[in-house]
């Protein structure tokens, strides 16, 4: 126990006093190399918790089933723990840090037994750019161990790093007995600390992503006067070899990895555009000398999700997760390769499901539902650097300037394809009022409209009203403020069919979006912002039902007025802590959409 290969003592120190409560029969600091995740591999392939694939179709890629009710992140035994209740603010869990330590402690204690502790240093932002930030997560999980080499900087690296700077947030996980009833997600801001315990899922235990990249770091982000959120990053180059950058936050499993790796649909290729992926799901920004703002995403790999995954949906995905890959409740085929509903190619005629069970096409469950060899929110973790559209400034510690930000969601109806708002202060109002429509991704009423302030709701690690707040701040520091936009790929028509073919032919709106930022083309004027002429978005090669362009950018007042009454109550419960600018931009819409124009 005293060999531990670092001189950082408060590392050490950290390290004893939670091996003291989780009682591991060993501990081993991961240093990134090779030789040592090879083994790692080895060890976990001989008990089962992850299955070596077919190496020739699928080289060193892996397949690991988590327990049944351990599928997705759980919200509900999610907290942020403050001295005050309202430091948490009304949109999250919150538990005081007194009880919460105990509380998880009680868990913790012993939960290491027999099993060995990794100690796994890691950077979320290139190493010691000062855009980064150093986290340490101990875990008794190879699986974390695997996942985290592949999401983050990790290992030895990591560690010299720490000999010259003594700052890295706490990270404690323990798989415990994976018991949900024993299971708690919690997040000390005051104490740079996150304790999780209970679960094997990825947002609930890769703590580096969701936890340290938005929680942790939107309470930092606040102090320092930058922003933390959960947004793609993408370069769209022009054949003159110009590249804007946009930024864009929509909710869980609502389509960042689809979009930050679009390949242009084939009407548009003469144009010669060509798309590069810094991020899928966080982006840091920060204001730099230039006053405007620049992005990068700290983290190394995606965790993306899987069902709908195939060459004409993500063609550069499907590229990236041919190697080096660890698949989370798919189905395993007879040849030792994976397939999920909506991969390509045929369903196959039988396989191992993502329970493990034996699986035939049209198999229904007890209660008579067809049965699928996919989780819906079965994952790959993959390397970034896999992927062919890879940004080629990943590693800058600058980033990359953004031109646009895009919120969006998932709305059948009500929002039109794309609309840009008035200024930065209507673009925090469009931010804060944005909603979407449950997914497989979380509990509860699928379809169900629930509003995600920034595709925010579950990762602010503070007051969500101070949050707003923070973003006009920010708004008022930028020389040069990226514009607001809005987009919803999912409006349907009454049979409930897409308007929009979305994928690919997102780049159209895309296209919309930079020639606004560049003042190419004019916008009209609706009460809730600006939408496209028709004609200024670029349809070639693309045919649409007639008429369905004009549905997909209608404004329809009588919508927008019942859509306010939501937006209120939403609004009501910050109580105070709602920003004046906010109920100020509530009350000018709707005198826009009262007004008899
Ligand atoms: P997280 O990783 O959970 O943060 O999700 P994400 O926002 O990265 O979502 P992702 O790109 O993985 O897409 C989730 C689901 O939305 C997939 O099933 C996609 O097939 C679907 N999807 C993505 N883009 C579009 C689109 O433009 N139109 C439609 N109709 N569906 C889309
Ligand atoms: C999400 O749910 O937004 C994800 C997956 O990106 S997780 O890492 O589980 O949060
Ligand atoms: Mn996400």
């Amino acid at each position: 126990m005293d060999k531990f290969p670092t001189k950082n003592k408060k590392l050490s120190a950290w390290v004893k006093k939670m091996a003291r409560m989780c009682r591991p029969g060993t501990i081993v600091w991961i240093d990134g190399s090779d030789g040592q995740r090879k083994a790692l591999e080895k060890e976990a392939m001989a008990t089962g918790e992850i299955i070596q694939l077919n190496q020739n179709r699928l080289p060193n890629c892996f397949l690991h089933r988590t327990s049944k009710d351990d599928v997705a992140r759980t919200e509900h035994l999610t907290f942020i723990c403050t001295k005050k209740k309202h430091d948490a603010g009304p949109t999250n869990n919150w538990m005081s840090p007194g009880v919460a330590y105990r509380r998880a402690a009680e868990i913790f204690k012993g939960a290491m037994q027999g099993r060995t502790m990794y100690v796994i240093p890691f950077s979320m932002g290139p190493i010691g750019s000062g855009f980064g930030k150093i986290g340490v997560e101990l875990t008794d999980s190879i699986y974390v161990v695997l996942n985290m080499l592949i999401m983050t900087r990790a290992g030895a690296a990591v560690l010299k790093q720490l000999e010259k700077e003594d700052n890295f947030t706490k990270c404690l996980h323990s798989k415990a007995q994976l018991d949900i009833n024993r299971r708690l997600i919690l997040h000390f801001p005051n104490d740079n600390t996150i304790w999780s315990v209970g679960s094997g899922y990825g947002g609930n235990v890769l703590l580096g992503k969701k936890c340290l990249s938005l929680r942790i770091a939107s309470f930092i982000a606040k102090k320092e006067n930058w922003l933390a959120e959960h947004m793609l990053i993408m370069g769209i180059e022009e054949p003159n070899g110009h590249i804007e950058y946009i930024a864009a936050a929509f909710p869980s499993a609502c389509g960042k990895t689809n979009l930050a790796m679009l390949i242009p649909p084939e009407g548009l290729k003469k144009k010669g555009y060509r798309i590069w992926t810094v991020g899928d799901d966080i982006a840091w920004m920060r204001i730099d000398t230039d006053g405007s703002l620049w992005a990068v995403n700290p983290e190394t790999g995606f965790f993306g999700v899987a069902p709908g995954t195939n060459s004409n949906t993500n063609y550069n995905m499907v590229q990236t997760i041919k190697k080096g890959t660890i698949y989370t409740n798919v189905l395993l085929k007879a040849d030792g390769t994976v397939w999920w509903e909506g991969a390509d190619g045929d369903e196959p005629d039988e396989g191992i499901d993502w329970q493990g069970r034996t699986w035939r096409p049209g198999q229904k469950d007890a209660e008579g539902r067809p049965m699928l060899g996919a989780h819906p929110n079965s994952r790959f973790t993959t390397p970034i650097t896999n992927c062919p559209s890879a940004s080629f400034r990943l590693e800058q510690p600058h980033g990359v300037p953004i031109s646009a930000i895009i919120f969006g969601g998932r709305r059948q109806h009500l929002a039109p394809l794309v609309y840009e708002s008035f200024n930065w202060q209507h673009g925090v109002f469009v931010g804060a009022t944005m909603a979407s429509e449950r997914t497989a991704a979380q509990v509860g009423k699928l379809g169900e409209v629930r509003r995600d302030p920034m595709a925010m709701l579950p990762f602010c690690g503070y007051n969500m009203g101070n949050y707003f707040g923070h973003w006009l701040k920010i708004g008022k520091m930028l020389k040069k403020p990226p514009k607001i936009f809005h987009v919803n790929w999912f409006r349907t028509d009454d049979k409930g069919r897409f308007l929009w073919p979305g994928f690919r032919e997102n780049l159209r709106v895309l296209e919309w979006v930079l020639d606004r930022c560049n003042n190419k083309v004019e916008g009209v004027r609706t009460p809730i912002g600006y939408v496209p002429r028709p004609l200024d978005i670029d349809m070639t090669g693309l045919k649409l039902a007639d008429g369905a362009l004009d549905k997909l950018i209608l404004v329809n007042k009588k919508d927008w007025q019942e859509e306010l009454k939501g937006i209120k109550k939403f609004f009501r419960q910050f109580k105070n802590d709602l920003p004046a600018e906010l109920w100020q931009e509530y009350e000018a819409l709707h005198i826009r959409l009262t007004a008899d124009e």
